[in-house]
């Protein structure tokens, strides 16, 4: 059963903080095991890769069939259904249109000192994206990745993806084709991390890289974190919804039966100000999971993490929510904006009785790479701004240098650092010098 809250009960902020603190994911500490596969990775470059796939993958690798070559790319993708194609394409023009306006805009002003200051954005080089195998391999989720680095002017997109015993996912290879990427390489795990950090002879590095995967590709992010730049690292799925009395039942079952089937430590959360509602959706979440595919997950999460509170009313609803920070907020209310206005930390925000939270996952445009376990506080889902970053910039005339410049050399004294106050106090000089004082 899952837990059930009230907000009017003596024990609820008991209840509530211990549903906070819980911690749902175990992943095992596999720290020492992944320094080994990346030192070896720099060690041996493309023959660790190679014994690794064997190994891991049952797959027999040579440093020429590392990477998937177009031929084989265009054979496979020409397999997918064009009712799939369609879907896809319909997702990746969302997806691309929705992130080009994300773009940041440089910026360039003088200001009354006359010093003329701004920035300027400019894409990495290189991305790689890490795409899990098995599972958890979506194809909708190398476009969430992929897309934002292209739009951002990412030169060149480099793709692993483990096929274990050969077999790769068509709609990953059509996702990988649609989004613009450059190179894919049939390698998983932390190897394939090391790989796209470290480089070996057949694939160059990357600067940055994102992508989701299980506790070793995690950990391996953890590690060459530095060498590049990597994404967040995101936990296991979660949805908070806040809906009233009048909503439908068997929907919002729906909806939070969508996460909980993801991972058995999923979250799917109800508040509202109804308890009828709250009953209702307890039994119709009780009669729809063994219907589902995924019956056993989606089960184990809601047995374990599920969580239905009531409420005084939807202004408490929505304090609670900012307190959990969700992922995804879904307001199944006849006022959305009104109450998306009252909360502040939520990933992604569905407004609305027909905005299901999975909508968002494929079609609506947004990315559903978002930050989990309360991140939200804090930081906010994949964007084009994880494949760019801002350069500075400031030009002074002799008059800015001769106004601003003395509070400089001040400071550097009071730092002792000779050789900066000199650097600016020997172009004052020859300023003073010039102007005849
Ligand atoms: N809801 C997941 C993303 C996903 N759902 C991919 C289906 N495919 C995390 O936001
Ligand atoms: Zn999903």
């Amino acid at each position: 059963m899952p837990i059930r809250l009230t907000t009017s009960a003596a024990d609820f902020e008991t209840g509530f903080a211990a549903m906070l603190s819980a911690k749902r994911e175990d992943s095992a500490d596999v720290g020492d095991v992944v320094a080994g596969i990346i030192a070896d990775v720099r060690d041996r470059g493309d023959a660790a890769l190679i014994d690794y796939t064997a190994r891991f993958d049952r797959l027999d690798l040579t440093a020429e069939t590392l990477r998937i070559p177009a031929k084989e790319m265009s054979r496979v993708v020409a397999g997918v259904p064009a009712e799939d194609r369609a879907a896809l394409e319909l997702a990746a023009e969302r997806i691309r249109a929705y992130h080009a306006r994300q773009m940041p805009q440089d910026e360039s002003w003088t200001d009354e000192a006359g010093a003329t200051l701004g920035w300027r954005w400019t894409p990495v080089t290189a991305a790689g994206l890490y795409v899990p195998g098995g599972q958890a391999s979506y194809p909708s989720s190398v476009l969430m990745n992929a897309i934002p680095a292209r739009v951002a002017g990412v030169e060149r997109l480099v793709v692993c993806v483990p096929t274990p015993d050969g077999v790769v996912n068509p709609l990953v290879l059509l996702a990988c084709e649609l989004a613009g990427v450059d190179e894919i390489y049939r390698v998983g795990g932390a190897q394939a991390i090391a790989a796209m950090a470290y480089g070996t002879e057949t694939i160059a590095p990357v600067d940055k890289i994102t992508g989701p995967g299980n506790a070793f590709v995690a950990a391996a992010k953890r590690q060459v974190f530095g060498r590049v730049g990597i994404d967040m690292i995101a936990g296991p799925s979660e949805v908070l919804i806040i809906a009233e009395g009048d909503q439908n039942p068997d929907w919002l079952a729906l909806d939070l039966m969508a996460q909980a089937e993801h991972d058995a430590d999923a979250q799917s959360i109800l508040i509202t100000p109804d308890a009828g509602l709250a009953d209702a959706v307890e039994q119709a979440v009780a009669r729809l999971i063994p219907t589902l595919d995924r019956a056993e997950i989606a089960g184990a999460s809601w047995r374990d993490y599920g969580a239905v509170i009531v409420t005084r009313d939807l202004e408490e609803a929505a304090a609670l929510s900012d307190r959990i920070a969700p992922e995804h907020l879904e307001l199944c209310v006849a006022e959305p904006e009104a109450l998306a206005a009252r909360t502040r930390h939520a990933g992604a925000i569905f407004l609305g009785a027909h905005t299901p939270e999975a909508v968002g996952d494929y079609v609506s445009g947004p990315n559903h790479v978002l930050p989990t376990a309360r991140s939200a506080r804090f930081s906010s889902g994949l964007s084009v701004m994880d494949f760019l970053k801002r350069t500075t910039l400031a030009r002074l005339t002799p008059g800015a240098l001769a106004r601003i410049g003395p509070a400089a050399v001040r400071l550097a004294a009071s730092e002792g650092l000779a050789a900066h106050g000199q650097s600016v106090a020997a172009r004052l000089q020859t300023l003073n010098e010039g102007s005849g004082t």
